[in-house]
């Protein structure tokens, strides 16, 4: 062997366990301590794609737009090669320069700033919600919390008509089942989805839309030309898209922490004002968007390994805001920790355009949740829900003490 011998390209370690199984999205903390172990860059050998676990890994390659692409699709399925399902995203699933126009005009309006108006009656929302909540002493977290306050402030906040609002949840769990393989769980979406998209996207339209909600504001933002028309509904699309699953999952998430955690809760009792700290911490621990997908667009070297041209790579977010390298005690729900610098709602120019809208929607809840009940307690078995890319609970049954 010669002094200089390149390193073999069979450096990169594989391995054969699918990611997309009911056995690791029941429970995906054993799958990526092994992926992380393996090494920086694994190879999945069931989708023949790349993964990535740890932390620095997942941050560079989500910063990284050049190399990494979005507009092949950020699931599994490679635009290049096989017909979307769907229209693409004009954001999620685009690079710039036709990722900037459809970002600058979202970013705006939902900036922290352009959502002043709404915190006073979301924190009303809450104290409604909260009171009637009470009434009960046990409630399922998912179904009577998690699920009923987004779904009591959001689509009113986009401007959607009250009929119809029943088919939001079922139209994001099959769009996340949809970013992993076609396996049993998009199978069981397929029934009903046609019916279900063929809503939502009724629902983008301007005459639909009431005339002060964030969907009037992408409409009002074609009319000065910064966005085309024929962009506008596919723009609000993505709030109906992204906006409404995920926030139920980070709530019932949060409440799975306190109850996991119940120290927290008196921390977070103590002090309300860390609700904001607290979400991020449930991001960073429950991860509620756990994988999003990219593609090589040129041989790209990664710590040990090249990943060839036109290859997928999945990211791991869940896993690499638990990766011990980065996180100390990473397992731990900690209120008293700095989560800043999680991968939760992504990093780089793609990272979570409604992050604002979610945070204001927990810390409405919990502020009033925290001054209102003295303990959350366990009322019966926890059930996951299983999807392809959420971390998700379909059922969380609590005893709620009032304070
Ligand atoms: C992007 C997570 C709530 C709209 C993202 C990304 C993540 C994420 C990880 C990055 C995708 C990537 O890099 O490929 C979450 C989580 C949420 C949440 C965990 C709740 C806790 C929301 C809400 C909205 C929203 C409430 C709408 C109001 C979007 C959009 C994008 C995005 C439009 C694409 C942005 C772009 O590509 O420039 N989100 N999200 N999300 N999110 Fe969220
Ligand atoms: C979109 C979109 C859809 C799903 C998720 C997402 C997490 C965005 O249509 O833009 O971000």
């Amino acid at each position: 062997m010669t002094l200089h011998a390149p390193a073999p390209a069979t450096a990169v370690p594989s391995l054969d366990v699918d990611p997309f199984s009911d056995e690791v999205l029941a429970d995906p903390l054993p799958f990526h301590e092994q992926l992380r172990e393996s090494g920086p860059l694994v190879r999945l050998e069931r989708y023949d794609i790349f993964g990535m676990g740890r932390y620095e890994d997942v941050h560079a390659a989500l910063v990284d737009w050049q190399g990494f692409q979005s507009s092949a699709g950020v699931g599994l399925s490679n635009f290049r090669r096989e017909k979307p399902w769907r229209p693409p995203s004009l954001l999620l699933e685009t690079d710039p320069p036709h990722h900037d126009a459809p970002r600058h005009v979202l970013e705006p309006i939902l900036a922290p700033r352009a959502l002043r108006s709404l915190r006073e009656q979301w924190a009303a929302a809450a104290e409604t919600f909260v009171e009637e909540l009470l009434q009960r002493s046990e409630v399922d977290a998912v179904r009577d919390i998690a699920e009923t306050f987004p779904l009591r402030v959001f689509p009113d906040a986009v401007g959607l008509p009250d009929e119809g609002r029943e088919h939001l949840l079922p139209y994001g769990d099959h769009l996340f089942n949809a970013f992993g393989p076609d396996n049993h769980l998009v199978e069981k979406g397929k029934a009903r989805i046609g019916e279900v998209a063929a809503w939502v996207d009724a629902q983008c339209q301007r005459e639909v839309l009431t005339p002060d909600g964030f969907g009037a504001q992408i409409w009002a933002a074609a009319d000065r030309g910064d966005i085309t028309h024929a962009q506008a509904p596919t723009i609000v699309r993505s709030l109906l898209s992204a906006g409404v699953d995920t926030t139920v999952h980070a709530i019932a998430g949060i409440l799975n922490g306190f109850v996991s955690f119940p120290g927290e809760w008196s921390v977070l009792r103590a002090d309300p004002d860390r609700a904001r700290v607290a979400f991020d911490e449930a991001i960073r621990w429950e991860s509620p968007v756990q994988t999003f997908f990219r593609t090589a667009t040129r041989d790209i070297a990664v710590a040990g390994g090249v990943v060839p041209e036109g290859d997928k790579i999945l990211m791991f977010l869940g896993s690499a805001n638990r990766d011990p390298r980065r996180w100390q005690d990473p397992h731990r729900f900690d209120l008293g920790r700095d989560p800043s610098g999680h991968v939760g709602f992504g990093m780089g120019i793609h990272q979570c355009v409604g992050q604002h809208v979610a945070r204001l929607e927990a810390e409405s809840l919990l502020r009033v949740l925290a001054r209102r009940v003295e303990r959350i307690e366990l009322a019966g078995e926890p059930r996951r829900h299983l999807n392809n890319t959420m971390r998700a609970w379909a059922s969380l049954p609590v005893r709620l003490v009032a304070a």
